[in-house]
């Protein structure tokens, strides 16, 4: 497909509430976007890194960097028959998977647009409906962490994931588990534990967690491995998949029963889809993980949502709990019964309110194809 021009531009979107992890607290997103124009059409990307190297080495600032000196004029110099093709016009970058993601998704997206089918079915995905989970940020209270559960069933949500670390954590999942004794529940500590916690995770087994999430480093395998023999909860590993070798590794030391798939993560929609698929060959379910997405990230993460071995709910929330105002129209909603429906239009399926995304840009960048021919 020939592309004409990519422009990039960095947003400030206020989250509607701050959100707490084991590594910081976020109050604004400062959001990445990847325009691609050719054939007539436009495909969006995310780029999904955070304001700071914590969850992992990348910045939106880093991606910034990579995409514009080295990433789009590559694609734009390739023509690539094929969103697929992306990954080989990459390879000689190092990492920088988010800022892959970002470009790469964004073809995918055009792609969809130029065929005319759902961005969901280019993609390989069958599901009609994607069951969704919500991520509840640590809290400045129990009470205050107990409301916010009890809002998220009150809205439908499946499943409850609860971010904890060390001192927040076997005393929150013993007060949800005796209000909700019959719930999904899950935690996620994103690598806030070490070894010698081991003991004291191994307690977590008495709340019935359906898993822990990523509890030791986030580069590790074999101490998890370790650790999940102790454990009769499944482990589920995010920071450390970045791959679909990750996951072949993690699957065979026996790491985690469970893989968090996300596209900016494992560096765009070919690795998401192979990791999908080594871990379905191998009975590993796997869920999406999200990324404080604005619209078009999530409307990405629902079109990926809806592949076969996405069977537990995922991370992907309605655009409300996370936006005053999102981005994407119409905003991502979630039914009473806690899913998503997919759309079944050609591309992403949500039109990019541009005028707004016009307003609330404070960075541009446009890179020209390297025209040859
Ligand atoms: O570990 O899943 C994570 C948010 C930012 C960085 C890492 C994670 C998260 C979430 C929120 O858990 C998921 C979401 O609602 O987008
Ligand atoms: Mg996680």
């Amino acid at each position: 497909m020939r592309i004409d021009a990519i422009f990039l531009r960095e947003l400030r979107l206020p989250l509607v509430q701050p959100f707490q992890t084991s590594f910081g607290t976020t109050t604004e997103r400062r959001i990445l976007l990847v325009e691609i124009r050719g054939e007539g059409f436009t495909g969006w990307g995310e780029c999904v890194a955070g304001e700071h190297p914590y969850f992992s080495e990348e910045t939106i600032d880093t991606a910034w960097l990579v995409i514009q000196q080295e990433l789009a004029p590559a694609l734009a110099a390739a023509d690539p028959a094929h969103a697929g093709k992306c990954p080989q016009i990459f390879r000689q970058v190092r990492g920088h998977r988010m800022a892959k993601a970002a470009l790469e998704n964004a073809v995918w997206d055009l792609e969809a647009q130029m065929k005319g089918i759902p961005l969901a079915s280019l993609l390989g995905g069958t599901r009609e409906t994607i069951d969704c989970g919500v991520s509840i940020g640590i809290q400045p209270s129990l009470e205050k962490q107990l409301a916010e559960v009890e809002k998220e069933l009150a809205a439908g949500y499946q499943r409850i994931k609860l971010k904890c670390k060390p001192g927040w954590d076997v005393h929150v999942f013993e007060a949800v588990r005796n209000r909700w004794p019959d719930i999904l529940l899950s935690c996620d500590a994103n690598s806030a534990y070490r070894l010698n916690d081991s003991d004291h995770i191994v307690t977590f087994d008495e709340f019935n967690l359906l898993m822990i999430e990523q509890p030791l480093w986030s580069d590790d395998f074999y101490f998890h491995s370790m650790l999940q023999k102790r454990l009769e909860t499944p482990v589920c590993l995010d920071e450390s998949i970045r791959n679909r070798r990750d996951a072949l590794a993690a699957i065979e030391m026996e790491s985690c029963r469970i893989i968090n798939i996300k596209c900016g993560r494992v560096g765009g929609f070919s690795e998401a889809i192979a990791v999908h698929n080594a871990a379905q060959e191998r009975g590993v379910p796997v869920w999406c993980g999200g990324m404080l997405e604005s619209g078009i990230g999530r409307a990405h993460n629902i079109a990926l949502s809806s592949l076969d071995n996405f069977s537990l709910p995922g991370d992907v929330s309605a655009s409300k709990r996370y936006w005053k105002e999102d981005i994407i129209e119409p905003e991502v909603e979630v039914s009473p019964q806690g899913v998503i429906t997919v759309p079944q239009t050609p591309g992403r399926g949500f039109e990019v309110r541009t005028g707004l995304v016009e307003k609330l840009t404070i960075r541009r960048e446009e890179i020209r194809a390297l025209a040859i021919a």
